[in-house]
């Protein structure tokens, strides 16, 4: 299986990606709106295609992605029945598999957190998605959204910590950098609910906790319900200016042919060096040859009236030059994917 976590440092929310190696089919699972693009790019990369997309629960401090990704994929929507949220493909039920080929996933309802939380084990039990209901060492607050600490103690209790105890816990967030617990290890050392701690020790912990409500509750509610589509329902702007594909590295591209179709709209900037023979462009409008070492001191020489689109040999040194364009001022900038090996300019 494929698998990765994916990290959000906004909302300390993890993500998770699991597929097939064979089908090459994908789930994802707690997916943050704003940070689409990058599983997108991800998926692109793994050559991945996107079928599920999973929420834990109606999350409280984030928007999720799973609206936005089926607008890119078509995927469907995966969520507690108990949520009632609109826009939901496939309403889960304790006890139901959920997956694609050949990642399945057990639904476990473990609610406490929210009233809709769902913990999804993989069928081996190697692996548990706890989303807030079990975090390494710690667990999700229940002092509002259906919050209820008993209900808690006994979702954790019975559901996850009756898990082998080898099990990988997975959880929604972290806020210490944590990545991954076992069973084992929370069945003993978590704080609140390790150890011999009963109902009444736990229930009275939660109780004593004082917490400032999520920064961004009163927007995550309504739009989680909606599973993350906008309330005017339209995908947020992308760059109109080219046809731009960011990748995982974060780097915004576009390929030779869109270049090659575009090149009196754009100022063309060749980074390699003077000393650098073959892969001559020739006859190419609006080209600026300045070497990336002298960039920052004659940054100034490239004109500001067009987008600027820059290439090297093999498009790695000329991803650099887009910071230092940036900071000079030009928002509309891109690399050139895979640089002049990749361009047969006609
Ligand atoms: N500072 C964070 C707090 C987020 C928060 O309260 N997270 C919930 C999960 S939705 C929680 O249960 N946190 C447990 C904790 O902080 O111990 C924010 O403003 O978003
Ligand atoms: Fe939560």
């Amino acid at each position: 299986m494929i698998f990765r976590q994916l990290y959000d440092a906004v909302s300390s929310t993890y993500t998770y990606l699991l597929a097939d190696e064979q089908s090459r089919e994908a789930l994802i699972i707690d997916p943050v709106f704003e940070q689409c693009q990058r599983d997108l790019a991800l998926l692109r990369e793994l050559d991945l295609e996107l079928k599920l997309i999973l929420d834990t629960h109606c999350h409280a401090d984030h928007i999720t992605a799973a609206w936005l990704l089926k607008q890119k994929t078509g995927a469907s929507i995966a969520l507690s029945a108990e949520v009632g949220a609109e826009g939901v493909d496939i309403p889960l039920h304790h006890a139901d598999m959920v997956g694609v080929q050949g990642v399945q996933l057990e639904v476990r309802s473990t609610p406490g957190h929210t009233d809709g939380c769902l913990s999804f084990v993989l069928s081996d039990y190697s692996m548990v998605f706890t989303g807030d209901a079990l975090l390494i060492r710690g667990c999700g607050r229940s002092d509002f959204q259906q919050g209820d600490p008993a209900r808690l103690y006994r979702s954790i209790t019975e559901q996850i910590f009756s898990l082998p105890d080898d099990c990988a816990i997975y959880p929604a967030h972290d806020y210490n950098g944590r990545t991954r617990s076992t069973v084992c290890e929370e069945k003993l050392y978590n704080p609140r609910v390790g150890g011999n701690a009963n109902e009444r020790d736990f229930v009275q912990y939660m109780k004593a906790m004082q917490l400032p409500h999520p920064k961004k509750i009163d927007e995550a509610l309504p739009a989680n319900l909606r599973c993350g589509r906008p309330e005017d329902g339209k995908l947020p702007q992308e760059p109109d200016w080219a046809d731009i594909q960011t990748n995982f590295a974060g780097i915004p591209e576009v390929g030779p042919e869109w270049l090659e179709n575009h090149l009196a709209e754009v100022n063309v900037l060749d980074v390699r060096e003077v000393d650098e023979s073959g892969l001559a462009v020739a006859d190419v409008p609006n080209l600026i040859n300045i070497p990336l070492s002298e960039l920052r001191d004659r940054v100034a020489e490239i004109p500001t009236d067009k987008p600027v689109i820059t290439l090297c040999r093999s498009g790695k040194r000329s991803s650099l030059a887009l910071g230092v364009l940036k900071s000079a001022g030009h928002d509309k900038v891109a690399n050139l994917r895979g640089g002049l090996l990749n361009w047969q300019h006609s």
